[in-house]
């Protein structure tokens, strides 16, 4: 074969090989497009915000450190969005700890409260009058559990919510200072639990870690 012939067939065999794989590369991106990360909304530290139930106006009276809880100012209405975190202490929440986390709420207002559990173990959302000044290991044995999330009367001591899944609840509590701690046996006196403080004085919501 002459020196020509050769050429063409290895012109014809690199040109085919060359248009399979752009082909080929085509196709692969029409229709096994690279899925977009999209990361889970960021759970932030320590409360989720939403721009629409917030106003910015509001939020520059604020404490300074203090972040700002998405609230309904047109019914009284503050939304606690409670994350217990996969991280390595798993008796957080948001990822605080031991009583960190301060959560202030206007007098006569209602807390709707989404609880998430992302951790391993499972946990509960309770909130607690509590007569005691840190939480043992059975928080019903430390004043008056006032609302469960996740759980009941019944069973909160060994039962909550599995990883993955979302709880709700709500209430509206008389000015006072109190607990929300998870119920489940041991988990507050580990350190799972917070401090919310009900007063008149407080005219936005916002949290405060300590
Ligand atoms: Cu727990």
């Amino acid at each position: 074969m002459s020196k020509i012939g050769i050429a063409i067939i290895v012109i014809i065999f690199v040109g085919t090989a060359v248009m399979a794989g752009f082909l080929a590369y085509n196709f692969s991106i029409v229709y096994f497009p690279l899925p977009k990360v999209s990361k889970a909304p960021i759970l932030s530290k320590v409360i989720h915000t939403t721009s629409t139930t917030t106003t910015t106006s509001m939020t520059s009276s604020l404490p300074s450190g203090a972040y700002a809880l998405p609230y309904n100012p047109s019914n009284k209405t503050v939304f606690l969005y409670i994350v217990a975190e996969s991280s390595s202490n798993p008796f957080n929440f948001n990822g605080t700890s031991d009583g960190n986390l301060h959560i202030y709420i206007p007098a006569g207002w209602t807390v709707i409260v989404y609880f998430t559990n992302e951790e391993g173990l499972p946990h509960n959302f309770l909130i607690i009058q509590n007569t005691t000044a840190t939480p043992g290991t059975d928080v019903g044995q430390d004043g008056n559990i006032l609302l469960y999330v996740g759980a009941t009367s019944s069973n909160y001591l060994y039962n909550g919510i599995s990883s993955g899944q979302t709880a709700s609840g709500s209430i509206t509590l008389n000015p006072g200072v109190y607990w929300f701690a998870c119920g489940v046996e041991g988990h507050a006196s580990s350190g799972m639990w917070g401090v919310i403080e009900v007063s008149s004085s407080i005219t936005t919501p916002y949290a405060i870690v300590e």
